[in-house]
């Protein structure tokens, strides 16, 4: 039985302040549409999909600070999105900012989704890197005020068992931006057998901290994804949010890489665009038998009381 999945990646260019999330959405649904054209079963959405991204700005008034948020999903923006993809029959991932009330408190999440054909959330995940501050820091041209605005994800990094086009037991994990940058985010998921791991991204072009690394940003975003990718055997899907971006330009080049490590498509604008490939599940066994067999290489019990406990 075949295991082939046509994985999109529907780059967005920018996402103004004053866009609304219904435009943001109608935007989505085009793509959706033309992956749905070119044969995708799954199509991978950026980090913070529905919004400008808001944590370059300190907020005092919680009021505008919550309006970056959802505290449903779907809801009434949004569903134009998810009965698409079930009309289509075509899965997604979406990222955006979630609020939460729990025991009477607000909790704040940079969240991903990974909805099935039908329409149904089937997956969650709570990004778990969170980069940047959380004080007001005069001295960015921009601020980056995740650790503010977000608390550390707390559903670690789940694998869900998905029918997805004609595959009955595609094997899916979701990470978020920076946690692309981290080995663990996909030894983890490795670990659990991972076959695609789908992950949405806003990184800028200016890194104010260490500006002579900018001209690296882009070959560091594709190193993490290739590695990650190749030493876990696995696809992975990287979808920019892109371009000029309320004056700060945001980096593209979203990918599909095989578990080779090869990269199979590629974006070639900073503005909205579909790539897709074709994928066979089953490469994932070239790796996973041979090079990074778990099971008869990884040396666990060697590496240190210290890795063990951690
Ligand atoms: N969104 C996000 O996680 N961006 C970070 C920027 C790092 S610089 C603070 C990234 O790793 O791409």
């Amino acid at each position: 039985m075949s295991r082939v999945l046509t994985l999109a990646a529907a780059q967005m260019g920018p996402v103004g302040r004053d866009e609304t999330r219904e435009q943001a959405v109608a935007r989505l649904v085009t793509m959706l549409k033309d992956a749905k054209d070119r044969s995708a079963d799954l199509v991978v959405f950026p980090e913070l999909a529905l919004t400008t991204f808001f944590p370059r700005w300190w907020f005092d008034d919680e009021a505008e600070l919550d309006a970056f948020y959802e505290t449903d999903m779907p809801n009434d923006a949004t569903r134009p999105l998810f009965e698409a993809a079930a009309a289509l029959q075509i899965g997604f991932y979406l990222g955006y900012a979630e609020c939460v009330i729990d025991k009477g408190k607000k909790r704040r999440f940079n969240t991903s989704i990974l909805v099935d054909r039908s329409g149904q959330i089937v997956g969650k995940y709570h990004k778990v890197h969170l980069p940047g501050h959380a004080d007001h820091q005069d001295w960015r041209p921009f601020q980056h005020l995740e650790k503010r605005y977000f608390e550390p994800g707390d559903l670690g990094f789940p694998v869900f068992e998905t029918q997805l086009g004609s595959v009955t037991d595609a094997r899916i994990g979701m990470c978020i931006c920076n946690d692309r940058r981290w080995p663990e985010t996909y030894r983890v998921m490795g670990l659990e057998g991972a076959e695609v791991i789908l992950l949405g991204y806003n990184t800028p072009q200016h890194y104010p901290q260490a500006p002579e690394h900018d001209h690296l940003n882009n070959f560091h975003n594709h190193l993490v994804m290739q590695s990650g990718a190749y030493q876990n055997g696995c696809f992975v899907v990287g979808t920019a949010k892109c371009g000029m971006e309320e004056d700060c330009m945001l980096i593209g080049q979203s990918c599909i890489i095989a578990p080779t490590g090869e990269i199979a498509a590629m974006a070639t604008s900073l503005s909205d665009e579909v790539i897709t490939a074709r994928c066979d599940l089953d490469r994932c066994r070239d790796i996973r038998d041979n090079i990074f067999n778990f099971d008869q290489h990884r040396r666990p019990e060697c590496y240190g009381a210290l890795t063990k406990q951690r």
